[in-house]
């Protein structure tokens, strides 16, 4: 089962099933009901899916399968691993080697749903970052007992080089406006094939900046253990996010800019594109200099 979820001339979203090139709008408005109900209650209207993926078609909005009231994340979760060294611009050292030779992931608090974006919304880079990396990562929607029952995609676009500087902003790198896009559909578990890779490009025009690829078996963590390990002490609530980590990560210095296109891509899920967008300081800080970190390399 595929589930969009849409908004139709501006009025409270609702779910649609995907069938073939249609969605089949439901008179739900939660993913997660839809997944458990047997009697699903669909109002008729089909939209074709491919103008609405695109963001073609003015009366309607794709947005977020779900509207998650907390997102958490994994970190170096990947057989690659430690996949960071892989760019000269991403925080290393003991505490993230040690991390993956433990063989218990970085969880970390990312956002609520008020900083989620959807298909084809804009994607947050932070003023003070000069390497703002895209992460393409397979995300777990967790039921009421913190159990995967939903899959799709997400990007968890960090500002690593304020993370890189000193580990103790790993908040302030990873939770901004719009850090979160997730979409464009979220799936039950028998949607995505055994040989699913997650794959991220970057776009600049008609440049392909990166492309590259990783099989979702390279994952070190069953999504039952990374779940666990989120929830062990930690309830969560019912329909909380879990980003499983990244290995796909862009070599060399050049962070997200501008108007680049951004595609998270995952066998059985479907493309998640967004584009980049600076965003502007909000309030004067006082007794510091955020452009220190803005003057280049
Ligand atoms: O602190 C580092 C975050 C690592 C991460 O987000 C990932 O592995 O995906
Ligand atoms: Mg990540």
């Amino acid at each position: 089962m595929k589930l969009a979820r849409i908004q139709v001339n501006g009025e409270v979203p609702v779910i649609g099933v995907l069938e073939g090139e249609q969605l089949r709008l439901t008179r739900e408005s939660d993913a997660l009901a839809v997944m458990a109900e047997n009697n699903i209650a669909f109002t008729g209207e089909r939209i074709p899916w491919e103008p609405l993926l695109a963001g073609k078609d003015e009366r309607f909005r794709l947005l977020a399968p779900v509207d998650p009231p907390e997102v958490w994340a994994c970190g170096f979760t990947y057989q690659r691993g430690p996949q960071f060294q892989r760019s000269e611009m991403l925080p290393s050292g003991p505490a993230y080697t040690d991390a993956i030779a433990a063989g218990r992931p970085e969880i970390f608090f990312k956002t609520t749903g008020f900083r989620v974006v959807g298909p084809n919304d804009p994607v947050g880079i932070r003023g003070d970052s000069r390497y703002t990396a895209v992460e393409a990562e397979l995300c777990l929607i967790l039921d009421e007992a913190a159990r995967p029952v939903l899959f799709t995609a997400g990007n968890d676009v960090s500002a690593w080089d304020i993370e890189a500087e000193n580990p103790l902003w790993l908040a302030q790198g990873k939770t901004f406006e719009a850090c979160c896009p997730l979409g464009p559909v979220a799936v039950t578990r028998e949607e995505i094939p055994g040989d699913a890779r997650v794959r991220c490009r970057v776009l600049r025009g008609p440049q392909v900046l990166f492309d590259d690829s990783v099989p979702l078996s390279d994952l070190k963590y069953s999504f039952e253990d990374l779940a666990n390990f989120a929830a062990v002490y930690n309830p969560l609530p019912k329909g909380a996010v879990l980003m499983t980590g990244t290995a796909v990560i862009r070599p060399g210095s050049q962070g997200l800019a501008e108007g680049d296109v951004v595609e998270t891509i995952i066998d059985g899920i479907g493309t998640l594109r967004n584009v980049g967008k600076l965003l502007d300081a909000k309030f004067p800080v006082h007794d510091y200099d955020f452009s220190r970190f803005t003057g280049g390399l």
